[in-house]
This record gives structure tokens, C-alpha cells and sequence, in this order.
């Protein structure tokens, strides 16, 4: 096995460690939470190496050499968006939406029965939000793909969505929800959550769903029986108090549902929005964003790199720092960080592509469903 990092052992005997980090690595190794003040002083004082030590720890701990990927595609139904989201590249306004497209339920339908006797397992439903693309219409939506192909598994509408579409037809989030479960919907994905902080939020989207809104959704889904993933929008205006208090409602509400499966970091990306003078990121900062998450967020099993933003590179990197997952669409037909400047323009990945990317690191592939079942471990020998 290729070592990236000192083990945690080693990490614990140097003798001029920090007093407080080395507080956190103990209680890494006896598998104890951190408190928020501890996550913002990993944050603060904790340096590549350290962090990465005690992510690869957890990972390892918890999944072994094996790194999930998943064979999925996406629909947007459209990009015209009510909201003004500052970091969005992606939207248009309404009244703009000639410059912008919005599918009739037989282009979404036609989407899907391209995949017609191909082996994908979901299909990730998400894009702006329209007015006039309502609870109805999604339901038939779901409920006619649902019919074409009962093994596809749909996972799709962000809280932002859901929450709109609940609101304009008049119904409680649990009724909605139960309307949609009802259709088909099976999980929800992780976007609109952004940063929980009500600050930050009024200066980065102000106008759409709020965090107890966020959170209430996807409790409801929860406690529906449905699962969930959760992100947040990191390396812009927020510090790493907000980046804390963020994950620490979502580790909250892990406690009491255990209904998210996973966990994914988005990397601000400042191509053509109105936040393009906020400067994006470093490479570091990102692999310290997802270490911290790991070791943070000691309730969420799983840690997913989106590698259509972050590029194959720094995703295969993100695997020494806690990640476990490559989401590892074949067909990505996402806009959403190609609009903003993502190093893939336009995101296709085979499975063996997919495959040798992990491999090259050491690690071990294992194509998914999306509840973390294992479909497939391949070997060396079986990539194919
Ligand atoms: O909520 C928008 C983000 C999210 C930018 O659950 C941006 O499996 C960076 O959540 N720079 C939507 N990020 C996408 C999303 C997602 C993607 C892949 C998988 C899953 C999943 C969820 O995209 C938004 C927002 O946080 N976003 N603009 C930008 N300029
Ligand atoms: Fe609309 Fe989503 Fe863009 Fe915000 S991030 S403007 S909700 S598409």
C-alpha cells in the first residue's frame, strides 16, 4: 500500500506537537468527537500533513483501501431561476429566459430512454428554479420515469427547489414531501445548503430557503425514509467559524435521523458571477476543507469529491485527505460549475476511466447504488 501520510501513531510520539492538536489527534485515535472549538482550531493551527494524517486515518478505519463511485446521469430541467444567488453562474432570470433552456417533460423523458439497456443505477434530477415547473408537473415527471425504468433510482430537487414547489401548491413540507415520495422520488441530493451562517447567507442568497428550512426538508425526508446528502459552499466571504457551525447542524441532525449518506465540500468557483472578485481557494485550503470535514463529521460516513468542479487531479488527491467517494458519473451533463469556471468543461468519465484514476492512487474501486451498496469491487484484472 502506498503510505501518503505518517500514520497516526507516529503523529502522536513527535514531541514539540502543539498542545491542543495534540489534544485532537488523541481523541482522533479514541474515536471521540471534537467540539466546535476544536474543529475551529483544526482550522487555525492544523497543517496540511496533520490533518491529512488524521483523515486518512478515519478513512481508512472506516472503508479500508476502497474508494465508491457511482454510474449515474443527470437532468436539468431548466436554468431559469427565480433566486439571485450571487456565486450562480448557471441561472437566468425569467424574464431573460430565452438566453436559457427549459425542457418539456418528453426532452427529460428522452433523456432518460437514452440509457435504455445501459447499466446506470440513478438518475440525478436538479437546476434552477421555474415558476411556472410545479409539484404536478415534477411528479409525473418522476412517476412516468418511474414507469419507463422501475430500477433507476431517483435522486433529485434540492430543499431550494422543493421548498418552492411545496409553498406554491399550498402544502405543508411533510405533505409535499409525501406527494413526491408517493410519485417515486427516492433521495434528495445535497445542494442549496450553501452556509447555514444568516449573515453570510444574506450576502450570498438572500432570497431563497433558509437553514432551518434547509434542515427541516431534509429532516422530513428522513423521517419519510428517505436519505439525503448534505454540502456546503466553502472558500468564499465565510471563515472557518461559519465552515464549523455549518457541518455542526448538520452533525445535529445526523444524530437524529441518520438519513444522510453523505457528505460533499463544493469549492467556490468565481467564473462569471457576481462574486468573480472574490479570489477562489487554494489547492491546500481545499484538502484542508476536506480533512476537517472528515474528522469533523464523525456521524456521516461517507466523504464525496465532486470531481467535475475540482478536476481529475486534485480529486484523485482528495483521497489522502478522507475521501472515500467520486460520485463517477459516465454522463455528467451538469452546467453548474462548468458555468463557473470548472477545470472539466464537459465532465464524461468511463468506468475504466473512473477506475484507473483510483487505482493509480492505491486504492481499491467499488462501483455503488446510492445508498452505499456495494454493486461491484474491481480488481485490477476487472476493469473493464
Ligand atoms: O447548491 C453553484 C453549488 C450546488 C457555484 O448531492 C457552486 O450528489 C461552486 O449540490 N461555485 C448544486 N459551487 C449542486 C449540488 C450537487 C452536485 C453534485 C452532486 C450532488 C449530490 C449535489 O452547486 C449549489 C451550490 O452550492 N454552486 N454555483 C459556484 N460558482
Ligand atoms: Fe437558482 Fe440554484 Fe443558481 Fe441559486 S444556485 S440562482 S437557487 S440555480
Amino acid at each position: 500500500m502506498m503510505g501518503n501520510h505518517v500514520d497516526l501513531t507516529t503523529v502522536l510520539l513527535q514531541t514539540d506537537i502543539d498542545k491542543d492538536l495534540r489534544i485532537i489527534a488523541e481523541k482522533v485515535k479514541n474515536t471521540e468527537r471534537l467540539t466546535e472549538e476544536e474543529g475551529v482550531l483544526l482550522f487555525e493551527k492544523g497543517e496540511l500533513g496533520f490533518v491529512g494524517a488524521l483523515a486518512n486515518h478515519i478513512r481508512k478505519t472506516l472503508h479500508g483501501d476502497k474508494v465508491y463511485f457511482n454510474r449515474n446521469f443527470h437532468i436539468e430541467p431548466t436554468n431559469v431561476c427565480v433566486f439571485t444567488c450571487n456565486f450562480c453562474s448557471y441561472s437566468r432570470q425569467y424574464k431573460h429566459r430565452d438566453e436559457g433552456w427549459e425542457l418539456s417533460m418528453q426532452e427529460m423523458l428522452d433523456i432518460v430512454k437514452k440509457y435504455d439497456g445501459e447499466p446506470v443505477t440513478e438518475v440525478h434530477i436538479v437546476g434552477g428554479v421555474h415558476p411556472k415547473m410545479n409539484l404536478e408537473f415534477f411528479c409525473e415527471l418522476i412517476s412516468k420515469i418511474r414507469a419507463h425504468r422501475p430500477d433507476l433510482h431517483i435522486k433529485g430537487f434540492t430543499a431550494v427547489e422543493l421548498d418552492y414547489m411545496f409553498r406554491k401548491a399550498k402544502l405543508s413540507v411533510e405533505e409535499g414531501m409525501q406527494r413526491m415520495k408517493d410519485a417515486g422520488l427516492q433521495s434528495l441530493p445535497g445542494g442549496g445548503a450553501e452556509i447555514f451562517d444568516a449573515e453570510i447567507r444574506e450576502q450570498i442568497c438572500a432570497d431563497k430557503v433558509d437553514a432551518a428550512g434547509w434542515l427541516h426538508i431534509h429532516e422530513t425526508a428522513h423521517r419519510l425514509g428517505m436519505h439525503s446528502n448534505a454540502t456546503m459552499l466553502y472558500g468564499h466571504i465565510e471563515n472557518y467559524i461559519h465552515r464549523i457551525d455549518h457541518m455542526s447542524r448538520l452533525r445535529d441532525l445526523q444524530d437524529k435521523t441518520g438519513g444522510f449518506n453523505c457528505f460533499i465540500p463544493l469549492k467556490f468557483r468565481n467564473g462569471d458571477n457576481d462574486m468573480s472578485n472574490v479570489p477562489e481557494v487554494s489547492v491546500v485550503e481545499d484538502m484542508r476543507m476536506y480533512a476537517i470535514s472528515r474528522i469533523f463529521l464523525d456521524n456521516i460516513r461517507n466523504l464525496k469529491a465532486y470531481w467535475p468542479m475540482l478536476g481529475r487531479q486534485s480529486a484523485q488527491l482528495t483521497l489522502s485527505f478522507g475521501v472515500n467517494d467520486l460520485d463517477g458519473t459516465i454522463d455528467d451533463t451538469t452546467k453548474i460549475y462548468s458555468m463557473a469556471g470548472a477545470e472539466e468543461q464537459s465532465p464524461s468519465l468511463s468506468t475504466k476511466e473512473l477506475c484507473d484514476l483510483i487505482s493509480a492512487v492505491g486504492k481499491t474501486p467499488v462501483e455503488r447504488d446510492t445508498l452505499y451498496q456495494e454493486l461491484k469491487v474491481f480488481s485490477k484484472e476487472s476493469v473493464s
